[in-house]
C-alpha cells in the first residue's frame, strides 16, 4: 500500500506561486492559471491547463493549484501532459479545432472531432497508464451556445463525448466521472484537464435533479455523460469533486432571467450534494462552510448581484473563483462548482 494520496487543491495569486523555490513544486500535479495570459514559468514538468477565461472581481490572476501527498512523476502520452502518483494522476490536453467553425446547420462538425479526438487520447492515456477511473473532468472550448449541425455546438459535444466514453468501453450512466463544460472565448481551443485514479470512486447523484444522463431529448440528441459529484476515498484522498453545478430542478432550468435566485438554487443543490457525500461516507465529513468554489459568469454585469448573494449563503472564509463563461444552457446565468477535502477517518472508510 502506498497509503493515503490526498488530493489537495488550493487557489493562489499567480506572483504568489512564482516565488516558491525548485523543491515546492516536486508536490504539485498541475496547474491551472486563470486570465488571459497563458504563458506560466513552472518547471516544464508541470502540466499547465491554459483555460484562459477572464478572472472577475480581483485585481490579480488566481492559479488553481493541485497537489498530492505522494511521489510524482511527469510524463506526456499522445497530446495528453500528465503528472501523477500511485494513485492519481491529472493530466490536461489542448486541441485546436481543426477547421475554422461556422454557424448555421450546414457548418462542420469540427468540434466533434476534437472532442472525439480529445477523449481518445485520454481514455488511452489512462488505461496504458494504469489509472483507468476518471474522477473529474473540465471541459472548456468556444461558443459553446453558438448553433451547430445538432442543435448547439454543446449539443456536438454530448455526442462525441458519449460515443468516446463507449469507443474506451466505459459505462455511459452510473459510475460516471464529475465534470463541466463550459464555454470560451470565439477561436480558443478545445482545452480539457481532468483527475483520474488507480482505484474506482463513488459516483453521486442529486435526488433533486434528473441524472444528467438521463435528461429527456429536449436537451440534445445524446444525453450528457456526467455525474453529480464524485467522492474520491479512501485511497484517492477523502475528496468531494462535484460536477458544474446550475439552477436545474428535476431537468429544468428555474429562474430564468434571475441570476440572484439561480446563484441561490444552485447553493440548495451543492448542499444536497454535502448531504449526499456525508451520508454515503456514513460520517459529516464535508460541509458547505468548508469547500472551495469556482463561479462561472455568463454576463459580467450580473457579478455584483451573484456576490452579495453568495456573501448571504457562504461565510467570507471560503475561497471563491470568480470567472466570466458561457453556460451550456442558454438560459442559464451562471454555475458553481466546488472541491472540498476532509480529514481521513477510518472508522469511515469501510467500503
Ligand atoms: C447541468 O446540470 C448544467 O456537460 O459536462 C453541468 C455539469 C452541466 C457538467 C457537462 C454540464 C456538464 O446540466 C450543465
Amino acid at each position: 500500500m502506498s497509503g493515503q494520496a490526498n488530493i489537495r487543491v488550493s487557489y493562489l495569486p499567480r506572483q504568489e506561486l512564482l516565488l516558491h523555490p525548485e523543491a515546492w513544486w516536486q508536490g504539485v500535479l498541475g496547474v491551472v492559471p486563470f486570465g488571459q495570459d497563458p504563458d506560466f514559468p513552472a518547471p516544464p514538468a508541470i502540466p499547465i491547463a491554459p483555460v484562459g477565461l477572464p478572472e472577475l472581481g480581483t485585481g490579480h490572476c488566481t492559479c488553481e493549484v493541485w497537489r498530492a501527498s505522494e511521489p510524482l512523476r511527469s510524463g506526456h502520452s499522445g497530446a495528453v501532459h500528465y503528472r501523477a502518483g500511485a494513485q492519481v494522476l491529472f493530466g490536461r490536453l489542448v486541441l485546436a479545432e481543426s477547421a475554422p467553425v461556422k454557424s448555421g446547420p450546414e457548418g462542420p462538425a469540427v468540434l466533434q472531432q476534437a472532442t472525439a479526438q480529445a477523449y481518445a487520447q485520454i481514455f488511452a492515456a489512462l488505461d496504458g497508464l494504469g489509472y483507468p477511473h476518471l474522477l473529474r473532468i473540465w471541459n472548456y472550448f468556444a461558443e459553446i451556445n453558438r448553433a451547430a449541425s445538432q442543435g448547439e455546438r454543446y449539443h456536438e459535444f454530448n455526442t462525441a463525448r458519449r460515443q468516446a466514453f463507449l469507443r474506451a468501453r466505459r459505462v455511459i450512466e452510473g459510475q460516471v466521472p464529475a465534470a463541466c463544460a463550459l464555454g470560451s472565448a470565439s477561436g480558443s481551443p478545445l482545452v480539457i484537464y481532468f483527475l483520474a485514479s488507480a482505484t474506482a470512486a463513488r459516483s453521486l447523484e442529486n435526488p433533486r435533479q434528473v441524472s444528467a444522463f438521463r435528461y429527456p431529448a429536449e436537451y440534445g440528441p445524446d444525453s450528457p455523460t456526467f455525474s453529480r459529484a464524485v467522492l474520491a476515498a479512501p485511497m484517492s484522498g477523502n475528496c468531494l469533486l462535484t460536477s458544474g453545478t446550475a439552477s436545474i430542478l428535476g431537468h429544468s432550468t428555474v429562474h430564468a432571467g434571475n441570476a440572484a435566485a439561480q446563484i441561490r438554487e444552485s447553493i440548495s443543490n451543492v448542499t444536497e450534494l454535502v448531504a449526499e457525500a456525508n451520508r454515503v461516507s456514513g460520517a459529516r465529513r464535508f460541509s458547505i462552510e468548508e469547500l472551495q468554489y469556482k463561479v462561472y459568469v455568463r454576463h459580467t454585469t450580473d457579478l455584483d448581484e451573484i456576490r452579495r448573494e453568495l456573501a448571504l449563503l457562504l461565510p467570507a472564509s471560503c475561497p471563491v473563483t470568480y470567472l466570466q463563461a458561457d453556460i451550456c444552457r442558454r438560459d442559464l446565468l451562471v454555475e458553481i462548482e466546488a472541491v472540498g477535502s476532509a480529514a481521513p477517518d477510518a472508522s469511515a472508510d469501510s467500503r
